[in-house]
């Protein structure tokens, strides 16, 4: 204790948070394009992160990791301390607070309280207490539609409600900042690997959700094949941008389709994605 008492406290803080850490779910999948896409914004708090600089993108980090049916891990704030999104990071869903967490519906629409060690619960949706006819806030995640670049997928948007400190921002598109201070946080669920197909996907062939895999990119039409059939798809599509054509099928994600699309998907002609890692 005594040398604990030497230490600036800040060290203090962090080794049990550690400590705290060391016996949690240890992964993430945040900012997988390494663009800095981890920061959340609170108006009184200031920066959130959701992944710490010091981790890379991969499991084993104390970062956020989003699956299909939690949103696990840890944000960081640099005036708030941990927030721990998950009863499940350290195994105390059967104690005295209960089975608490932000929870996704699987389709990106996040629900459900995170615990700020400063600053208490933090309310991921007005659906939890029924509250949406007064105030209509909560946080998604977006998910695959026909014309969302692979690039966008796993972006958070919209507002949490901290009882404390106010509201927190997950994307500057949010409060119109963009221009002045972008930032956002960036998911890698659905797609870790950001080939195309889900983490699910991946599950399921029992292939690795984290490598990136050209055949999964070149499926377009998700047969499990390339064949024909994608690069009809693709021709059907020829010259078009995006929207109207479906970003699937742009290969390089220029945001157009071309025959540099055709090539890549010619490349992986012929090949199952059961061949992926
Ligand atoms: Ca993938
Ligand atoms: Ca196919
Ligand atoms: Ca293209």
């Amino acid at each position: 204790m005594r040398g604990l008492m030497h230490m600036p406290l800040v060290v203090v803080v962090l080794l049990v948070a550690l400590l705290a850490l060391a016996t949690g779910v240890l992964a993430d999948n945040t900012d997988q394009s390494n663009n800095g896409s981890r920061y959340a914004w609170g108006e009184n708090i200031g920066w959130l992160k959701a992944r710490p600089a010091s981790e890379a993108y991969a499991a084993g980090g104390s970062g956020v990791q989003v699956t299909d049916t939690d949103v696990l891990g840890y944000l960081w704030g640099e005036n708030i301390g941990w927030v721990n999104l998950s009863c499940k990071n350290d195994a105390s869903c059967a104690g005295p607070a209960g089975n608490w967490g932000v929870k996704n519906d699987g389709a990106g629409h996040l629900s459900g309280y995170a615990w700020g060690e400063n600053v208490g619960w933090i309310n991921f949706s007005c659906s939890n207490d029924g509250s949406c006819g007064t105030a209509n806030f909560g946080v998604t995640i977006a998910t695959p539609g026909p014309y969302d670049y692979l690039a966008d997928w796993g972006i958070f948007h919209g507002y949490a409600w901290a009882e404390n400190v106010g509201w927190i921002s997950f994307n500057c598109q949010n409060d119109s900042t963009c221009g002045t201070a972008p930032y956002q946080a960036q998911s890698g669920w659905p797609n870790s690997s950001g080939d195309g197909y889900t983490d699910a996907q991946h599950i399921a062939l029992s292939k690795d959700p984290f490598t990136y895999c050209p055949i999964m990119r070149a499926d377009v039409n998700g047969s499990g094949t390339v064949n024909i059939f994608d690069l009809a798809n693709e021709a059907q599509h020829y010259g078009q941008l995006i929207p109207p054509g479906p970003a699937r099928d742009d290969q390089n994600s220029d945001r157009k389709i071309n025959i540099f699309d055709l090539a890549l998907t010619a490349q992986q002609y012929g090949k199952s994605v059961t061949a992926c890692p």
